[in-house]
């Protein structure tokens, strides 16, 4: 693995303590395993049971930026008749707003997405800290142009539609209190067609295509490593250590 070391090397003009985040997008289809991904990323680089506050590498999640609906729409999602796949279900502006103070080194605070009841739940916020990096997955964060060019990295993981169905089936019906039907009405109507429109043709931007999603290990492992090789730097040389835009070139 060759990885580029301008991402290494201490920053002379960036002299103060603020916190540069390396920003890693992760897309995919639904049920692809981005959320396990990151996980498991985090569990390997030994952050998953950090207290946020201290949390080297956080995760969030484009749920978070759904927009609010309208009473109407509202209607419609409780119908299974909002296609939240689409491009416009998403706040696009407070995505981009907040990305950047996360560049920044600010501290944020997202809300939470409660599958149940369509709606975010802004009483119960997340605090994100800054971190060294931070890992930003769902199915459209490649979508919009200006969101996509602030990743220094960008992952899409792939696996097969009829995986990814069989996954989100039980996962709907338990974990998001649909019943069957619904579950497949909406898949056909909204899921599957989005994923072809507006979710699959942002492959070809990522830098680093993750077959088979969690599973991959390998591939996990390699990624890991960029991140791992990123954090040893960044504690040597400090938080003003610079991030190339480059700095994707993993050769594997
Ligand atoms: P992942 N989604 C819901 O099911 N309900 C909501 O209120 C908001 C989103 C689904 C959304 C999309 N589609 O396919 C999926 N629908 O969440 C994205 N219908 O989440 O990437 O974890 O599958
Ligand atoms: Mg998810």
């Amino acid at each position: 693995m060759d990885i580029d070391n301008t991402l290494l090397l201490p920053n002379s003009e960036h002299k103060s303590d603020i916190k540069t985040p390396f920003l890693i997008g992760v897309a995919g289809g639904t049920a692809s395993g981005k959320s396990t991904v990151c996980k498991k990323i985090m569990i390997q680089l030994g952050q998953a049971d950090m207290d946020q506050a201290q949390r080297q590498v956080v995760s969030i999640s484009q749920d978070s930026f759904y927009r609010e609906l309208t009473p109407a729409e509202k209607a419609k999602a409780k119908k299974g008749l909002f296609n939240f796949d689409h491009p416009d279900a998403f706040n696009e502006n407070l995505m981009y707003d907040t990305l950047q103070e996360i560049l920044k080194g600010r501290i944020v605070k997202v809300p939470c997405y409660d599958y149940r009841s369509n709606s975010l739940d802004h009483e119960n916020k997340l605090t994100i800290y800054p971190a060294d990096v931070v890992l930003f997955e769902g199915i459209l964060v490649f979508y919009f142009p200006k969101i996509r060019d602030l990743f220094h990295m960008k992952l899409f993981v792939d696996t097969d539609s009829d995986t990814r169905l069989a996954r989100r089936v039980p996962r709907d019906i338990n974990e998001r209190g649909r019943d069957l039907d619904a579950v497949l009405t909406q898949y056909m109507t909204f899921v599957k067609p989005a994923f072809e429109e507006f979710c699959s043709p942002t492959k070809k931007f990522a830098d680093v295509i993750i077959p088979r999603g969690a599973d991959n290990t390998v591939a996990i492992d390699l990624i890991v490593q960029h991140i791992a090789d990123f954090l040893n730097n960044r504690s040597r040389y400090g938080s003003s250590t610079s991030i190339a835009t480059n700095c994707t070139n993993v050769d594997h």
